[in-house]
């Protein structure tokens, strides 16, 4: 228990709708985050959750005619598998609809209100239902909301609400952000706080509405629901037992060392929450940090425009440890940063499988080669090994720094700039020459350091990739030995047990290319063709299988094949696997539900030809008739890629 702790949190998302990849892009941030820190000796409590109440959800709810517990139900399952997939390690996950929750907010608004924080008096304003945001008619863009990324209608609202006496505490939080210059991150979110909101004088909140349900009643005032931003921002505490029999969390991780949001809602959280935590006595988190947005062709990504990128897609495609890394290094955390599928294809072809996939394949095959696949004992030092050794030495505590900042790029590109000195070891040091001329005791050292140096790469790979260094592991023959995958073990250049055998094994990043239709292909390389080891026993095997299953021209002519071109695709509700289409076979038309929504968007589809079985008996699919089935191939990885006719031919082609 007397380890330093470290609490840090996301914001909690609406379950409104799929989550896309702008919030994974904060979770994976606050996830790497945590790894680091659990790595670094941490006691880290890590928490993400979702925001579930407020109009914007009960009329998302009521369009899909649904109870509004239901409806974020079903969302929430769905988020909490997209965080397994991406290997989000949160150690919890709170829904503002849970008891705990409710419970806890009820009583810290009754606190507000005893103590006089809180009155009772008539709201008269503009309301943004998108946002959840009360504005003045001051503040309104020629009469809508001033969000410059949302822009949509406000609506008038004049009912009776509580207010929180904002004004009170405006010079002690003034004080407090000028003093305390980590406490808003980065910098020019600072100053736009203090001049746009702070410094102009802040006007008393309005902390609860009357005009629908779908939320925390004030307690003692059960016709009044508390304001979303309220009910939200206290999950941060509530999640940690505050107000319930059990605080004990508050007291152990209270403050917050981190609380990672989007830039856009900086001001809810270094404004009213700070003043909420005042009001109840608490300190205030040691950092908010803002970061930039992920845009797409040059505007943000936002459920609401529908310009969305998928993550589950590009897990899908790319892995996640990929786009955990894409993530990660592309765009410096705090700057806004356009998002491009090929920018990701070029980071997994460069970053992972040149350099870091060369540094190990290289290192193992002349390992395999030269030492028949055991680590030898280092034997005679030379000219390049001080550099190597003092660079991985430095590298632990460089990250740290940079992790400490939040500069996840920059941690990686450091990382990165180990590998480029470990592959230029390689091609300096030319271990071939060394082997060629007999020089064993300075191959055996040379060798012995880029095996060594490879185990520092994945130790402090894994709060970046936590899938990928025990891929490494396996193939370096340290599998078994987790003292050689923690941080302490960096403080040595040369804890790796001389005598370990090493198990190459699959190509870790296979290269990537875009198909023309924007999918990723995987590149022939001679090393991802190696054949499988070939046995007697498998060829048998083989052979005997392939009698089997030989079938005569007669079967094959019972298969009406046809060319068919997809006419509309439609994603199936409730699944995500399955799309619905028309298909146009010639003048016929076909309704057909084909399980590739993972593979292809819908809005791609239309106008592609496909191979298409024509006489297969129609079945139901969650209720949708399918008549027929389209023909598409499977790379044995999970990739699935339709197959087409090599030049044009009218639909419903017959294929002979
Ligand atoms: O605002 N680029 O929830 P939300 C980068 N429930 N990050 C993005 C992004 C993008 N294009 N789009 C979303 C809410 N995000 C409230 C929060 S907290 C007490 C309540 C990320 O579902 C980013 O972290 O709209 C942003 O702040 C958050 O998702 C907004 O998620």
């Amino acid at each position: 228990m007397d380890r330093k702790t470290f609490y840090i949190t996301t914001p909690i998302y609406y379950p409104s709708d799929r989550l896309h990849i702008g919030h994974s892009y904060t979770t994976v941030a606050a996830d790497a985050m945590a790894r680091f820190k659990r790595l670094t000796g941490y006691d880290v409590r890590f928490l993400t959750g979702t925001d579930e109440h407020g109009q914007k959800i009960e009329r998302r709810a009521q369009e899909a005619g649904r109870e509004p517990q239901q409806y974020v139900d079903e969302i929430v399952v769905w988020i909490k598998k997209l965080w397994e997939t991406l290997d989000i390690s949160y150690d919890d996950f709170i829904r503002t609809t849970e008891e705990r929750h409710k419970r806890s907010v009820q009583r810290l608004f009754t606190r507000f209100y005893e103590q006089g924080d809180i009155y009772k008096s008539k709201y008269e304003g503009w309301y943004c239902t998108p946002c959840e945001t009360f504005w003045t008619e001051r503040q309104l863009a020629e009469g809508t909301c001033p969000n410059p990324d949302c822009r949509r209608p406000v609506e008038l609202v004049a009912e009776e609400s509580y207010f929180f006496r904002m004004s009170k505490y405006a010079g002690r939080l003034l004080e407090h952000i000028e003093n305390n210059p980590d406490f808003i991150q980065p910098a020019s979110r600072k100053n736009e706080m203090v001049s746009n909101f702070l410094k102009p004088g802040l006007e008393d909140l309005c902390v609860s509405r009357t005009t629908f349900r779908w939320g925390i009643p004030v307690p003692f005032d059960e016709g009044h629901i508390i304001y979303v931003w309220l009910d939200a921002l206290s999950n941060y505490i509530t999640a940690l037992g505050f107000e319930s029999e059990d605080d004990s969390l508050l007291w152990r991780y209270w403050p917050a060392d981190v609380q990672l949001i989007g830039k856009e809602i900086v001001r809810f959280h270094t404004i009213y929450w700070p003043i909420f935590l005042m009001a109840l006595g608490l300190p205030l988190p040691k950092k908010v940090f803002g970061h930039g947005w992920l845009l797409l062709d040059e505007g943000k990504m936002s459920k609401s425009k529908g310009n969305v990128i998928d993550p589950v897609i590009l897990v899908d495609r790319y892995g996640a440890d990929a786009v955990r890394y894409f993530l990660l290094r592309e765009i410096p955390f705090g700057a806004d940063g356009n998002f491009s599928e090929e920018a990701l294809v070029q980071r997994l072809n460069f970053d992972l499988a040149n350099d870091l996939g060369n540094l190990l394949n290289r290192t193992l095959a002349m390992l395999g080669k030269f030492y028949s696949g055991e680590v030898p004992c280092p034997a005679a030092t030379g000219a390049g090994d001080e550099d190597l050794k003092k660079a991985a030495l430095e590298l632990p505590s460089r990250l740290e720094e940079l992790m400490d900042q939040l500069q996840f790029s920059a941690a990686l590109s450091e990382l990165w700039k180990f590998i480029a000195l470990a592959n230029k070891y390689i091609d300096e040091q030319a271990p071939w020459s060394l082997a060629r001329a007999g020089n064993r005791d300075r191959l055996a050292t040379v060798m012995y350091n880029l095996v060594e140096s490879v185990r520092i790469v994945a130790v402090l790979l894994q709060p970046f990739m936590p899938k990928t260094p025990p891929r490494i592991w396996e193939q370096i023959g340290i599998a078994g030995k987790p003292a050689l995958h923690t941080w302490e073990s960096l403080s040595q250049f040369g804890r790796f047990p001389a005598g370990t055998k090493i198990a190459a094994g699959e190509v870790l990043f296979p290269r990537l290319e875009l198909g023309a239709d924007g999918v990723p292909v995987r590149q022939a390389t001679k090393k991802d063709n190696r054949p499988l080891p070939d046995t007697e026993e498998t060829k048998r095997k083989e052979e005997k299988n392939k009698a089997a299953e030989l079938i005569a021209i007669e079967d094959f002519a019972r298969v009406d094949l046809r060319v068919a071109r997809i006419k509309t695709a439609a994603p199936v509700p409730g699944t995500d696997k399955l799309l619905k289409l028309t298909m146009d076979l010639g003048g016929e038309e076909r309704q057909v539900v084909a399980g590739i929504a993972q593979h292809y968007r819908p809005e791609d589809l239309p106008g592609r030809d496909v191979l298409f079985v024509a006489n297969l008996k129609p079945v139901k699919l969650r209720g949708i008739l399918s008549e027929g089935m389209l023909l598409a191939a499977g790379d044995g990885a999970g990739r699935l890629v339709l197959t087409t006719t090599a030049g044009e031919v009218p639909p419903g082609s017959k294929v002979k």
